[in-house]
């Protein structure tokens, strides 16, 4: 026979010395509980009376069980309730165990139905439908896994860099001048002056390489983005790094890959059930990343699949067709693409001489999730580049005086963290793979 286990996502370690789940049982230690009795607190997840006896699921944050209520009528779904009852095996309960109830206890009355009911939810449905009723439909149990694996991805990114002496940093979201070009910057008044939500925090991670050698931030970035798509954010979150003292852009991309791959083990180790609940695959983490130089990407794209790519980019479909090349030549659900040319790269980054940089991008399954590379770290550089690209060196002054007292060579990147969330778990609009999205609609809940 085998062990009945709840439908329910282990928990860490918990310390002796706080305990926060006195006086209940988790879902997820139900196991070890059978035959004993239990008090759950939760969420009416799911409920069907039969007229005497009636099935509720309840759902705490490891997990759902079905609770058996005689002659106890269950509140509307989404209360909060604390039941008390019996564990017994059940082969007919999902996870092979239930709770025989004997008392239910309202926490929190739900007073109106919910928009949608959590245990129904469908992710055919409208995703407007969805997005509107976000702060109540983001309970359902797809969208909280999507939003635990990626605090998981989030975890092991600070575990991975903290472990190779990286110091976070925090750096301003009100800033004077974008980062990285363009007009797809937010403007906003800062005291009767003109100021921008940053773009990104290239700049100030470049100048702390100063401080610490190796740097990353966690933070949100905006981005006035003109063409709402399935892959674009205008609020997402950046996952950042830089260091110093790098022969090249070589180095930078070994620290993604052993980054990335660490990453994914983690998550493979401590999400396991999320993960097979979303059907999701992990990508293979024992092959090398391929690396390829744009021009050979895009030539090798047009003679294997007859795509010419346009602009100075690659488009989505040569994206898409790499993507596929990577894995059927290399197993390898990553690619790089290096050396991009210098009309293609902010200002910052460092060019070859034969107008090219060693810029990069990485493509994940075929989308990009990161730009990065080596940047200039001499002062003569940065204002040659900002001269090429008709940009006033004034408007830099902050940033260029550190070129004037020591940079090392150094390099970095920036993971777009619902972009990788999202294509991990086959997530098809990167507004799932945020608690609540920022587009060109929505500015609520
Ligand atoms: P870049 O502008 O390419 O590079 O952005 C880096 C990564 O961020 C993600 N991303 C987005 N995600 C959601 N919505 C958007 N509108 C959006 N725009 C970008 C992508 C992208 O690959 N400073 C450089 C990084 C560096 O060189 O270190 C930068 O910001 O995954």
């Amino acid at each position: 026979m085998t062990t009945p286990t709840p439908d329910a996502t282990p928990e860490p370690q918990r310390r002796p010395d706080l305990d926060l789940d006195a006086g209940r049982t988790l879902v997820a230690d139900l196991t070890v509980a059978l035959g004993h009795p239990v008090t759950l607190r939760g969420w009416v997840h799911h409920r069907r009376d039969l007229g005497g006896i009636a099935f509720l699921h309840l759902r705490d944050r490891t997990g759902v069980v079905q609770c058996v209520l005689e002659g106890i009528e269950p509140p509307l779904h989404e209360s909060c309730v604390e039941v008390t009852g019996t564990v017994v095996a059940s082969a007919k309960a999902p996870g092979g165990l239930e709770v025989q109830a004997s008392e239910l206890r309202v926490v929190a009355l739900a007073t109106v139905p919910p928009p949608v009911e959590m245990a129904k939810l469908d992710h055919h449905a409208n995703p407007d439908t969805l997005l509107e009723y976000r702060a109540v439909t983001v309970r359902a149990p797809r969208d909280r896994a999507i939003l635990k694996v990626q605090a998981e991805l989030l975890r092991g990114f600070r575990r991975f860099l903290d472990d190779h002496a990286f110091t976070e940093i925090s750096t301003p979201k009100l800033v004077a001048a974008g980062a990285e070009g363009g007009a797809d910057q937010f403007e906003v008044d800062y005291y009767g002056k003109r100021a921008y939500l940053t773009q990104s925090p290239q700049l100030y991670k470049q100048i702390l390489v100063a401080a610490f050698e190796r740097v990353y931030e966690v933070a949100p970035v905006y981005r006035a983005e003109r063409s709402h798509t399935v892959r674009h954010l205008a609020e997402y979150l950046s996952l950042d790094v830089e260091l110093g003292f790098i022969e090249s852009d070589e180095d930078v991309m070994d620290v993604e890959e052993a980054l990335l791959k660490a990453m994914l083990a983690d998550v493979r180790e401590r999400c396991a059930r999320d993960l097979r609940d979303l059907g999701a695959e992990l990508p293979a983490l024992d092959v090398a990343f391929p690396r390829i130089p744009l021009l050979e990407a895009r030539a090798l794209v047009a003679e294997r699949y007859g795509h010419a790519s346009g602009g100075k980019d690659l488009d989505p479909e040569a994206e898409r067709l790499l993507g596929r090349w990577a894995l059927e030549e290399h197993g390898s659900d990553f690619v790089f693409v290096t050396r991009y040319p210098e009309a293609a790269r902010p200002f910052y980054a460092y060019a070859t001489g034969d107008g090219l940089t060693r810029g990069l991008d990485l493509l994940f399954r075929g989308t990009e999730i990161t730009s990065g590379g080596q940047r200039e770290h001499t002062y003569e550089a940065l204002v040659r580049n900002l001269a090429q690209r008709h940009l006033d060196p004034a408007g830099f002054a902050s940033y260029l005086e550190v070129f004037r007292h020591g940079m090392p060579p150094h390099g970095g990147f920036a993971i777009g963290a619902e972009r990788l969330t999202a294509l991990l778990l086959g997530v098809p609009n990167i507004r799932f793979a945020r608690a609540f999205p920022r587009d060109g609609q929505r500015l609520q809940p």
